[in-house]
């Protein structure tokens, strides 16, 4: 190993390939916020993320692993990201890539459209959805497809086995409607007032599943814990009660996942600090 090897770093990539092995879970970031329709500028969070992971314990205590000992790739950012039809293709083709490489994607968005993208790279499993909204609207200020409608358009086309839904607590009568149905579990934020319910429903859920993605949108947690949001939205999970519930996938098969919506600018940290902390966790948990 050269001087530069051993000095230098390639900040802010994340990669960690210690063993001189294959990565077993590819991060890339998508910088896209398009979509947003108030508060914009997610576009930067895949760096801020990265940044924020660099400098937290990558010792998880709770899954008694160790990040150090994981080997990690970070592909880097998708480049000349504009329009959501070609961001959504440059998503799902990267994903379907990485899926026959056999290793695991890890997504940091860029809002929440990006999930319409990787979805669709696999072929019918459970996807487990944390966010403060349903994303179940037909159209949006005129678009068919954003990220307050993506939900919606997967559902439409079947690209889900199973669909558990979590935190939701902002939609509209419409949306709440529509997802009153068998093949959508919602673990909506009442049910979460009594954490061991919505903890008991989520695992009860996820002991039929095969294999599972997870998209987190950061606006899930309460905006006293991650303000830093496009939509942000009251009446959200602490960031030990979203841990809880991540801590209920371990011995599922995580296929992959994406954490979306930060947006640095409003950030004082905090939010950056709990998104690295859920990429942390979701990386031990993926590797098994
Ligand atoms: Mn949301």
């Amino acid at each position: 190993m050269s001087k530069a090897d051993f000095y230098m770093s390639n900040d802010p990539l994340i990669t960690n390939l210690n063993n001189a092995g294959d990565s077993k879970i590819d991060v890339f970031g998508v910088p896209f916020d398009a979509t947003s329709t108030y508060r914009i500028g997610s576009r930067f969070a895949p760096n801020a993320i990265r940044e924020a992971f660099q400098n937290i314990e990558i010792y998880s205590k709770r899954l008694g692993k160790d990040l150090e000992e994981i080997n990690i790739r970070d592909l880097g950012n998708l480049t000349k990201v504009g329009e959501i039809n070609e961001m959504n293709k440059m998503v799902e083709e990267v994903t379907r890539e990485i899926i026959a490489n056999g290793k695991i994607p890890a997504i940091l968005g860029g809002d929440h459209s990006l999930t319409n993208g990787s979805v669709r790279a696999f072929d019918n499993c459970t996807v487990v959805v944390f966010d403060a909204h349903l994303d179940f609207r037909n159209e949006f200020e005129g678009l068919k497809l954003s990220h307050a409608t993506f939900l919606r358009r997967l559902y439409e086309d079947g690209c889900m086995s199973n669909l558990i839904h979590i935190g939701s607590r902002a939609a509209t009568k419409d949306e709440w409607d529509f997802v009153d149905r068998d093949d959508i579990t919602l673990i909506d934020m009442e049910r979460i007032y009594d954490l061991n319910t919505g903890l008991k429903q989520f695992k009860d859920t996820l002991s039929s599943s095969n294999d599972v993605y997870v998209s987190i949108d950061l606006d899930v947690i309460d905006p006293a814990f991650a303000p830093a949001v496009g939509n942000p939205e009251a009446n959200g999970l602490s960031s030990r009660e979203m841990l809880q519930f991540i801590y209920c996938l371990e011995n599922f098969n995580l296929t992959g996942f994406d954490i979306v919506e930060l947006i640095p600018a409003y950030d004082n940290g905090s939010t950056a600090a709990l998104a690295a902390r859920l990429l942390a966790e979701l990386i031990c948990i993926a590797d098994r």
